[in-house]
């Protein structure tokens, strides 16, 4: 394939600063023939950037962020831009994960728009897609996604800015997951599609699968074809479990 696998941590809105401690932990643990074979990001919350920025220092770990605004700057209380990210040390950014989507009425024009924002700030964007369990079970799985693929990628996005993740909505901090083949089933249309948006470029975009990512299951999961990597939430959590699952590759 060609493609360098990710392994992503999403902290979501967990940690204080004693959590930085984590990072300094998989620093340590991260083996050289393994940050050799694939890419590390931790995505705390904004509030940890700047010292997980500087705990990974001088090591392949990236930092990112969890979201941004699309703006650059502006009265828009309580946001951070692309820049303030970039400005950080975050290389990467999640956009439109589900939990956004459905706390806080993320629209794919919306994801859009900040894929554009990071961007134009030089951060890869992790675009989210995924189904609810209702979709699901209509049958419209891959509709819905390919849905998000084609407002949610910018055009002329390549496998340098943009990632994209797959996490079916019911899979996320259920403990429940897709069979191997319907994430094979999902990731292969995933990447069709990016190939009508984007052409041969498709070839490069790393497609994640998140949900459930557990040390137990990553084998299995980060096995299946156009599997390029892991968006892991809860696991990511606990150093030693971040790192069984990279250990997958
Ligand atoms: C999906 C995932 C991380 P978890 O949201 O983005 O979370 O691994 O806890 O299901």
């Amino acid at each position: 394939q060609g493609r360098r696998p990710l392994v992503a941590g999403n902290w979501k809105m967990n940690g204080l600063r004693e959590s930085v401690g984590t990072v300094e932990a998989v620093r340590r643990a991260l083996s050289p023939q393994l940050a050799e074979r694939i890419d590390v990001l931790i995505c705390p919350p904004s509030t940890l950037i700047a010292s997980c920025v500087a705990a990974a220092e001088g090591s392949s770990i990236a930092i990112g962020g969890q979201n941004l605004h699309a703006k650059p700057s502006g009265a828009f209380t309580g946001s951070i831009s692309a820049e303030m990210l970039a400005d950080l040390g975050a290389r990467y950014v999640i956009v439109g994960h589900s939990e956004r989507r459905a706390y806080h009425n993320e629209t794919d024009d919306g994801v859009h728009a900040k894929a554009l924002a990071a961007r134009r700030a030089g951060l890869c964007g992790i675009i989210c897609v995924g189904e609810t369990r209702e979709e699901r079970e209509e049958g419209r799985t891959l509709d819905i996604v390919r849905a998000q693929l084609a407002i949610g990628v910018p055009k002329g996005a390549t496998g340098a800015d943009t990632v994209i993740a797959y996490e079916p909505v019911w899979a996320i901090g259920t403990g429940l997951t897709p069979t191997p083949a319907d994430v094979a089933e999902v990731h292969a249309s995933l990447r069709e599609m990016l190939g009508q948006l984007i052409g041969a470029e498709a070839q490069a975009v790393r497609i994640l699968y998140g949900g459930s990512v557990k040390p137990g299951n990553a084998r299995e999961l980060m096995a299946v074809e156009n599997v390029d990597g892991a968006l892991v939430g809860g696991a990511s959590l606990v150093a030693d479990d971040f790192l069984g699952i990279a250990a997958a590759y």
